[in-house]
C-alpha cells in the first residue's frame, strides 16, 4: 500500500486556460485549506513571467513626493510590518457563466485563493516619501511587460489616494510565512484586500504618485464595466469584490448515493462582512440558512455547510446565495457587462441520486 502510494502519488492540478502567458484556475473542491498552499493558487498573467531571480531587486517611490526613495529588500523587510489574511479573486472569475457569453478567458469558479500576506503598510511607505498636496492617485508598476494594442507596456494599475492609505493595503514580501512564490509576485506584491485581483500588482517595482488620473490600458480599457454590447456608455471601474459563493461539494452533475451528504462551500464579499448564506434544494422555491463554520472575518471567505438527506432516484437543483453587511446579496441574474467582470449570480449546481 505504502509503496503504491509512492508510485501513484497524486496531487491536485490546476486547470489550464493558457500557458503563455500562464493562466490557470484551481478546481474548487481542492480549496480545502483556509490558507491556500502555493501549489493550488490560481495564476492570472497578462505577460510572460519577469526574470527576477533574487532579492537585489529594489522598489522605488517617485512622482509627487518630497523625497523620492529607492528601497532594497533588507530595508523593506526591516520596516514595521503587518500580516493580513485576505482572499484574492480575479474579476474575471466565473466569466464562463455569463449569458450571452463574453470574450476573454473562460474562467469557471476557481480564480480565487486566500492566504496570509505579510508586508509594509503602503501608507507607511508613502509617509516616508512624503506625498505632496498635489497627490491624487498612486500608480503601481509591475516588472512584467509586453505588447498591448500595439504598445509596449508594463502591467500597471492605480489606486485613488483614499484607498491607497487604507490600513490593510500593504506591500507584501511574504506569503504564508515564506517568500512570495515567483509566479505570484516575488519579491514584492501590492495586496489590496477587498478589491478584485487586478489591483494587487505582482513584481511591484515602482510606486509613482500622480496629480491626475491614470489612464493606462489596464486601468481605463480593461477592468472597466461596460454595461452595453455596442458602446461604452455608463462604464465604471472594477473595484471591490461582489458578494459571492462556491459550492465545493457535491460537484455539479455529480451522481450521489441516496442518504446523508454534507453540502458545503465558501462565501465572501469585498468591503464588509458576510452576514448569511442561504441554500435551496428545490431550485429557489424554498430557502434555509446554511451553517457558517466560524464568525465571518473581513476580507476572508467563510466556510458554510448544510447536512442534507438525499432521497433515492431524484434530481436536485441546488442554489446558494450569500448576503453581506452592505445589504448586498447574490442576484438572481448577474450584471452582464461586455468584458465579463464581477459575475456573482446565485450559485447553482445540479446533482442526482440513483
Ligand atoms: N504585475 C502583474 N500583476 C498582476 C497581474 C499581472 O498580469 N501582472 N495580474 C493581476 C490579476 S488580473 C489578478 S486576478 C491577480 C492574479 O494573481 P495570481 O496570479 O497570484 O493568482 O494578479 C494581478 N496582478
Ligand atoms: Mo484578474
Amino acid at each position: 500500500m505504502e509503496q503504491n502510494e509512492k508510485i501513484f502519488k497524486v496531487k491536485p492540478h490546476l486547470t489550464t486556460h493558457s500557458l503563455h502567458p500562464e493562466n490557470q484556475e484551481t478546481p474548487i473542491h481542492f480549496l480545502e485549506e483556509p490558507i491556500t498552499p502555493s501549489a493550488k493558487m490560481y495564476r492570472r498573467n497578462h505577460f510572460p513571467y519577469p526574470a527576477i531571480t533574487n532579492q537585489s531587486y529594489s522598489l522605488s517611490i517617485t512622482g509627487f513626493v518630497r523625497t523620492p526613495i529607492t528601497l532594497h529588500y533588507n530595508q523593506i523587510t526591516s520596516l514595521p510590518s503587518r500580516t493580513v489574511t485576505s482572499l484574492v479573486e480575479c474579476s474575471g472569475n466565473k466569466r464562463a457563466y455569463f449569458e450571452p457569453k463574453v470574450f476573454g478567458d473562460q474562467w469557471k469558479d476557481g480564480a480565487v485563493n486566500q492566504g496570509q500576506w505579510k508586508g509594509v503598510p503602503l501608507s507607511y511607505l508613502l509617509t516616508i516619501a512624503g506625498i505632496t498636496d498635489r497627490a491624487n492617485e498612486i500608480v503601481f508598476q509591475g516588472a512584467d511587460a509586453g505588447t498591448k494594442e500595439g504598445r509596449h507596456v508594463h502591467f500597471e494599475r492605480s489606486l485613488p489616494l483614499e484607498k491607497a492609505l487604507a490600513p490593510h493595503v500593504i506591500v507584501a514580501f511574504e506569503y504564508n510565512q515564506q517568500l512570495i512564490p515567483p509566479k505570484h509576485g516575488f519579491p514584492y506584491r501590492l495586496i489590496v484586500p477587498g478589491w478584485y485581483g487586478m489591483a494587487s500588482v505582482k513584481w511591484l517595482r515602482n510606486i509613482h504618485v500622480i496629480d491626475d488620473s491614470f489612464t493606462g490600458p489596464f486601468q481605463s480599457d480593461d477592468y472597466v464595466y461596460y454595461p452595453h454590447k455596442d458602446d461604452n456608455l455608463d462604464s465604471f471601474p472594477v473595484t471591490s469584490n461582489h458578494v459571492n459563493s462556491l459550492i465545493q461539494q457535491p460537484i455539479d452533475r455529480q451522481i450521489l448515493k441516496p442518504g446523508r451528504h454534507d453540502i458545503f462551500g465558501l462565501a465572501w464579499t469585498g468591503e464588509g462582512m458576510v452576514t448569511a448564506v442561504e441554500i435551496s434544494l428545490d431550485n429557489g422555491v424554498t430557502w434555509k440558512k446554511a451553517a457558517l463554520s466560524e464568525n465571518p472575518k473581513r476580507y476572508q471567505w467563510v466556510k458554510w455547510s448544510h447536512p442534507t438527506v438525499f432521497e433515492k432516484n431524484k434530481e436536485y437543483a441546488i442554489k446558494v446565495r450569500a448576503f453581506d453587511s452592505n445589504g448586498q446579496s447574490q442576484p438572481d441574474q448577474a450584471f452582464w457587462n461586455r468584458k465579463g467582470y464581477g459575475y456573482n449570480e446565485v450559485t447553482q449546481i445540479k446533482v442526482k441520486t440513483e
